[in-house]
């Protein structure tokens, strides 16, 4: 990576990705959402530092199944995912706590390629940790984070020198709707080189009462990390939102074939959002939609890539078809 072209550097090896398209704020964003009706908020808010460390205690839910189910595909595959690319560079979209990785780096390890690797996210205190643990954990690694947006563009992201591998798990895919998806692989395959690949990790449709569950867990883990959206608004925007007075909700919308994930005022309320020098009046059973995820079929999974251009080298499922991993190249 050319570091100089990309952006700045910090104390702690961190880049900052230059956007390559204008991208809204987060006080524009929430002028434009919450002040609108119906009312929603981008999903890339939720992880402050806190945020991050719920959506990794998601991931540790009974119910939460994705994590689980792609960490066994990698388990089972990635050797063969390193054998079929080679890797210089692992590129990791929104990689968070990077918990799967360590598969991919197992299985260079385990066939001496020592590569670099550049987690890309929005919270900069995960990408510290994971640099921490990476480089202690395996010594031979070079870890590079860039901490930005990957909706702002990516023309600024220079493709490294030798092979890379772009890696996007967890199916944070489904957090875009189906054509921001496409302009996403679009804008990444741009990126690659002939003979660079794409690992994309992407949870399937099912019935709904396991995807409900997913994103209703027992224990009220996925509702904290959802009520912590208004702890980041009461932060940074210096509003005055009272958490107990939004409940979490979240359904399978079957037509859409996607999770809707909304905060629901249990009362009639007003509520200031200082930095915006606004206040806003919400009914009760009013809703704020704070995130959606959508689920795909086999055939929409591979359509996804080649419609880019892409060329699957690999597509593995486990025996339910909860979730597919697929590998696919640039050709040459
Ligand atoms: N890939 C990991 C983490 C998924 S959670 C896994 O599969 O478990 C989603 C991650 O994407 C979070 O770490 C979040 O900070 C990051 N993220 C969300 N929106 C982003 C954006 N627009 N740009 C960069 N990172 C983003
Ligand atoms: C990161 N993303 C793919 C998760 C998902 O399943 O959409 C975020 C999440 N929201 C609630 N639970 C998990």
């Amino acid at each position: 990576m050319e570091c100089d072209e990309v952006s700045e550097i910090d104390d702690l090896a961190c880049i900052y990705v230059k956007q390559s398209r204008p991208s809204n704020s987060l006080e524009q964003d929430a002028r434009h959402g919450l002040l609108a009706a119906p009312r929603s908020m981008p999903p890339k808010y939720f992880y402050d530092e806190h945020g991050s460390l719920l959506f990794d205690r998601i991931c540790n839910t009974k119910e939460y199944y994705p994590t689980r189910t792609e960490s066994r595909l990698l388990e089972n595959h990635a050797l063969e995912l390193i054998e079929l690319t080679k890797p210089k560079h692992i590129l990791e979209f929104g990689s968070g706590c990077s918990r799967k990785t360590h598969f991919l780096m197992q299985a260079c390890e385990s066939i001496n390629i020592s590569c670099e690797y550049l987690p890309f996210d929005v919270c900069k205190e995960v990408l510290h940790q994971v640099r921490n643990e990476y480089i202690e954990r395996y010594q031979w690694l070079d870890v590079k984070p860039l901490v930005g947006d990957y909706t702002a563009g990516l023309d600024d992201l220079h493709r490294p020198e030798g092979s890379c591998l772009y890696v996007f798990l967890g199916s944070s895919i489904g957090n875009f709707n189906l054509q921001q998806a496409n302009e996403f692989i679009a804008e990444v395959t741009a990126c690659m080189q002939p003979g660079d690949s794409f690992l994309l990790g992407v949870d399937r449709v099912k019935s709904t009462q396991i995807l409900h569950q997913a994103y209703n867990d027992e224990k009220g883990v996925t509702e904290a990390f959802n009520l912590n959206l208004l702890n980041v608004l009461n932060d940074q925007l210096d509003a005055d939102f009272d958490l107990n007075k939004f409940k979490h909700k979240a359904i399978y919308n079957e037509v859409q074939q996607r999770i809707e994930m909304y905060l629901v005022s249990e009362s009639a309320q007003a509520v200031m959002i200082d930095g915006l020098d606004e206040s806003i009046s919400l009914n009760k059973d009013e809703e704020i939609l704070t995130e959606v995820s959508h689920k795909y079929t086999y055939d929409q999974v591979e359509s996804l890539l080649t419609d880019a251009g892409l060329h699957i080298l690999r597509h593995v499922e486990p025996d339910n078809a909860w979730f597919s991993l697929v590998l696919a190249h640039k050709p040459l």
